[in-house]
């Protein structure tokens, strides 16, 4: 029989609300595969605005209206660190935080540069707010400001580092945090990865991750066949 916590027992009981270009739903779809759960794929078209608008009940997941939003059962939570959190307790297979606490710091030092100090300074409020005040050729340089910031900071924090990934030669927190933000640097955001050796040479390594390539925004359903 399935325990509470197996992949067989979150069948049918998960829904992820995601965008498929959202880095904060990338996030939480690679732990998703990491720990071999099936969900369900809600998607919110953000630049519908679907997450104000057209989808009331969507404020009842998420009252600030971001996505991600998981759906377990009974229990909703919002914000990808929560859910991400939420996860390694109730599914542990795959940890995704070591036992060290200096490695586990680590990781959540680098979840937090990412999640605090890059992303939210890229997101569509933001950039919408500086667009209307400014123009948009100041998003991109406000933007690119931002993630260069933030990767500088992140090469130096992960000098030195010769593990297949940033904390070890499994995939952890670190990890899940950086992926979509360097694909989303590069892809959208025309971040130049030659300044950032050992980010690019992790992107190249997630790139070759099964849980890691199921998870890639063009391989979503709601993305846009090109
Ligand atoms: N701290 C939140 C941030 C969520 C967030 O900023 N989500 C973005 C997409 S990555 C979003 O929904 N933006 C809404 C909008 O553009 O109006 C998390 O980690 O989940």
């Amino acid at each position: 029989m399935a325990s509470a916590s197996s992949p067989a027992a979150a069948r049918g009981r998960l829904k992820l609300y995601s965008f498929w270009r959202s880095s904060c739903s990338h996030r939480v779809r690679i732990a998703l595969n990491l720990k071999g759960l099936e969900y369900e794929y809600k998607p919110v078209n953000l630049l519908a605005n679907e997450q104000s608008f057209m989808f009331a009940e969507f404020e009842k997941l998420n009252p600030i209206k971001y996505v991600p939003a998981l759906v377990d059962g009974d229990t909703v939570i919002a914000d990808s660190f929560a859910i991400l959190l939420y996860l390694e307790d109730r599914y542990p297979q795959h940890p995704l935080l070591p036992q060290d606490p200096t490695m586990k710091a680590l990781n959540i030092q680098i979840a937090s540069i990412v999640g605090s100090s890059i992303q939210p300074l890229q997101n569509y409020p933001a950039l919408n707010y500086i667009e209307e005040k400014l123009d948009s050729q100041e998003t991109v340089k406000w933007t690119q400001y931002h993630i260069n910031r933030g990767f500088t900071a992140l090469e130096k924090l992960l000098k030195g580092c010769i593990t297949t990934y940033a904390t070890g030669d499994e995939v952890q927190l670190g990890d899940i945090f950086l992926e979509p933000q360097i694909y989303s640097g590069i892809n959208r955001f025309g971040i130049d990865m030659s300044n950032y050796p050992t980010l690019a040479r992790l992107h190249e390594a997630y790139m070759e991750h099964p849980a890691f390539q199921a998870a890639l925004p063009e391989k979503q359903p709601d993305a846009p066949s090109s």
